[in-house]
């Protein structure tokens, strides 16, 4: 992604010059899934895939966007006329097909995104107003590597500096979020737009979400002579379909049956007595992922607290099982992937995301990463799946101004 094919791209649409330009990148999680919406710990690192703004400020009340991925042309918008539709009418819609009513007809989903962000910061009290923003993006789509939320961050970051609104990251990503939920109509957590706004490259971000409490946390697998490897099994993922939604409210609900804020609030070590006092066998299951997903980031932490990243694999490995068995949210090419990885000598593997499709990581020894990318890909060939795609997730920066 060059900022200056942004910026001559800009300039071809538009005419003139951007005012800056603008990145922000997606992620994968290493360890924590489904944990954030229920104020538990996750792990995400960002890719070096990004999505890349060139933006200007207008003070005529237009927002104007374009993307290089989507052939929907300029969408124009009003700033006073921008509105979430009311709540009955959330579609949950996936980003790559979902339109929104409030952004409407044949405009493009997509732009109920950065709209969204320009909403979300309004609705703050903050003084934002038009724009003009030309996307390119390298991030890939419905792959659960959170092309949103580099979308909605790479706005909100753009729109922060050029307004001077000295938003902290954790309140971008905040404000990211609530677009993301009010505005576009995805129940999301929080930790794909803090993983975009707040990563370091180099790091692992430990992230509490209940208090956006943070730490980076040294990652440097290649010094070790290991790679995280990224899989994407190019089965779409979309959180838009309501299947996400039903897990949030069905953790709520446990929640509100054990009488806790929170599924996070049940201590690990209490987890069988938790789980003798429900009766819904789906609503034990959800419950037992998610306490012990917590357990599982606090194990992980510990491992990469000593030095140890090679035995973090039989932890994730373990989230796979409780992300497949319990949450039901993982996928025959995904198991097919984290089964492959294994019996080609991987030292652990598990999908990454929110599931239903998406992308898988592989943790592995350098002199064997080839063995096992081979290894799936046969495997896919041999199933009749498309051929995946795999690719080294490399610690990269957050979101940042890049022109
Ligand atoms: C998706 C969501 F957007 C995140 O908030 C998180 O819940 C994740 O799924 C699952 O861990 O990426």
């Amino acid at each position: 992604m060059s900022p200056s094919d942004a910026v001559s791209a800009f300039s071809a649409l538009y005419g003139g010059e951007p005012e800056g330009v603008w990145a922000a990148p997606g992620r994968v999680n290493l360890i924590g899934e489904h944990t954030d919406y229920n104020a538990g710990f996750v792990m995400p690192l960002a890719l070096p895939h990004m999505t890349v703004a060139a933006v200007r400020r207008r003070d005529d009340g237009v927002l104007r966007v374009h993307s290089g991925d989507s052939p929907s042309g300029v969408v124009v918008l009003s700033v006073e006329s921008l509105d979430p539709p009311p709540s009955s009418q959330l579609r949950f819609a996936p980003f790559e097909q979902g339109v929104p009513p409030s952004v409407g007809g044949d405009r493009g989903g997509w732009a109920a995104y950065p709209a969204g962000v320009l909403w979300a910061l309004r609705k703050a009290g903050l003084s934002a107003g038009g724009a003009d923003i030309h996307f390119e993006s390298d991030v890939p789509t419905g792959a659960g590597l959170s092309s949103s939320a580099a979308l909605e961050v790479s706005t909100g970051l753009a729109l922060n500096d050029l307004y001077g609104l000295d938003l902290s990251r954790p309140r971008l990503a905040q404000l990211c979020q609530v677009a993301e939920n009010a505005f576009v109509g995805v129940p999301s957590g929080i930790m794909d737009q803090m993983a975009s706004a707040c990563c370091e490259a180099g790091h692992v971000l430990y992230l509490d979400t209940r208090d956006l409490t943070q730490r980076q946390v040294p990652f440097d697998l290649a010094a070790e002579g290991l790679t995280l490897l990224v899989v994407d099994t190019r089965v779409k993922h979309a959180l838009g379909d309501g299947e996400y939604a039903k897990r949030r409210a069905g953790c709520e609900e446990g929640a509100r049956l054990l009488g806790v804020p929170a599924l996070r609030d049940v201590p690990y070590t209490s987890l069988d007595d938790a789980l003798a006092r429900l009766t819904d066998p789906t609503i034990r299951r959800l419950v037992r992922h998610v306490v012990t997903e917590d357990h599982r980031v606090e194990e992980v932490i510990t491992l990469l607290d000593a030095g140890r990243p090679r035995d973090i694999g039989p932890v994730l490995v373990a989230g796979h099982a409780s992300l497949r068995d319990d949450f039901a949210v993982s996928a025959p090419e995904l198991d097919l992937v984290v089964d492959t990885a294994l019996a080609s000598g991987a030292l652990g593997a598990r999908m990454t995301g929110g599931g239903f499709g998406g992308s898988a990581i592989v943790l592995a020894e350098v002199s064997r990463a080839d063995r096992i990318q081979a290894a799936v890909e046969s495997a896919f060939a041999t199933a009749g799946h498309r051929a995946p795609r795999t690719f080294p997730a490399t610690p990269s920066a957050g979101a940042r101004r890049v022109a």
